[in-house]
């Protein structure tokens, strides 16, 4: 596999295929050394500072879900994410900046946003919406896990109005194209993520609705294994979970991209995350060219989206 700045990529539609069957997609080696090395020099600095309480855009253990509280917890839990990497006011943004409008990333996220079946529906950089990006780290006060879930999808549905909430149809199959790519990308040795393969395209069966939130084995789950550089894509409403063992070292870029036009949700998802507070004030001026063209377009275009969004609040899957 290479691991030069072209990364050798599966075809979109072997990209999409994957995505469809399982619900997730691993790519190895997607970054150079030169960009991890300089990713893990900053997410170091970003680590520090977030554990210190000088960067309020955290999460906070043991919350799963926003709002987050703007300080480390007293009791020395301590965080699990921090919030917020192309905001303007975080040092690194560059560097974060570079790695979440690359070519080898937003060449996935296109494939995975296209349609095998209508020519017509090919994702170009220009279709493409600023959305996501953020950092899950190590816990180091105690473990910590997140109960299974499905992002955008609450686990107090009945099976029909779950298959609806999926957008499946009566085959099982999903109705539209999504809305948007999710991926983590992994800077060292990362298998937090567990996914049960497939159950993006199905409601949760018997066992699954009756097994305890936090069950530490469900039939045919899988943890996600990444090395250094590895992304995983995954669809956010595969049933899945987060496992995190206290000390382990983590710094996993965890982001999303949106495609325009599709669905008013996904600006909900993306406001809630308070990104409208800064978006306007982002600084791309030290990207290459051709990237920071890219960024511009796709910020502008999660401007356009959330003016149309009107105004939207936090929501929480605890409730
Ligand atoms: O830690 C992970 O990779 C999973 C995170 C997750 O499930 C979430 O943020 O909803």
């Amino acid at each position: 596999m290479a691991t030069n700045d072209k990364p050798t990529l599966p075809s979109p539609s072997a990209l999409r295929a994957a995505l469809s069957t399982d619900g997730f997609v691993v790519i190895r080696s997607l970054l150079s050394p030169e960009k991890l090395a300089s990713l893990r020099a900053a997410t170091a600095s970003t680590i520090a500072l977030a554990r210190s309480g000088a960067w309020p855009h955290i999460r906070t253990v043991p919350k799963q879900f926003p709002p987050w509280p703007s300080t480390p917890p007293d009791d020395g839990a301590g965080i699990w994410g921090v919030q917020h990497l192309l905001h303007p006011d975080l040092p690194g943004h560059d560097a974060y900046a570079t790695a979440y409008f690359d070519a080898g990333v937003t060449a996935v996220a296109r494939a995975l946003l296209s349609s095998d079946d209508d020519e017509s529906n090919q994702i170009t950089d220009d279709d493409l919406v600023m959305e996501l990006w953020n950092l899950l780290v190590g816990v180091m006060g105690r473990d910590f896990e997140l109960r299974w879930h499905r992002d955008d999808v609450p686990a107090t549905l009945r099976a029909t109005d779950e298959a609806r909430a999926l957008g499946l149809d009566a085959h099982g199959n999903k109705r539209a194209t999504p809305a948007h790519a999710q991926w983590n990308l992994a800077l060292y040795d990362d298998e937090s993520l567990v996914v049960v393969p497939g159950s993006h395209r199905r409601p949760r069966t018997d066992e699954e609705r009756a097994a305890d939130p936090f069950a530490p084995e469900l039939p045919a789950m899988r943890h996600v294994r990444l090395g250094p550089g590895d992304v995983v894509f995954y669809d956010n409403n595969i049933l899945h979970r987060g496992v995190y063992r206290k000390g382990v070292e983590r710094a996993t870029l965890h982001g999303s991209v949106g495609v325009v036009g599709r669905t008013q949700q996904r600006a909900r998802n993306v406001l809630q995350h308070g990104v409208g507070a800064w978006v306007d004030r982002c600084d791309f001026g030290t990207l290459e060219p051709d990237v920071r063209a890219r960024a511009e377009g796709m910020r502008e275009r999660l401007v356009r989206m959330g003016t149309e969004a009107g105004d939207v609040g936090f929501y929480s899957k605890d409730e």
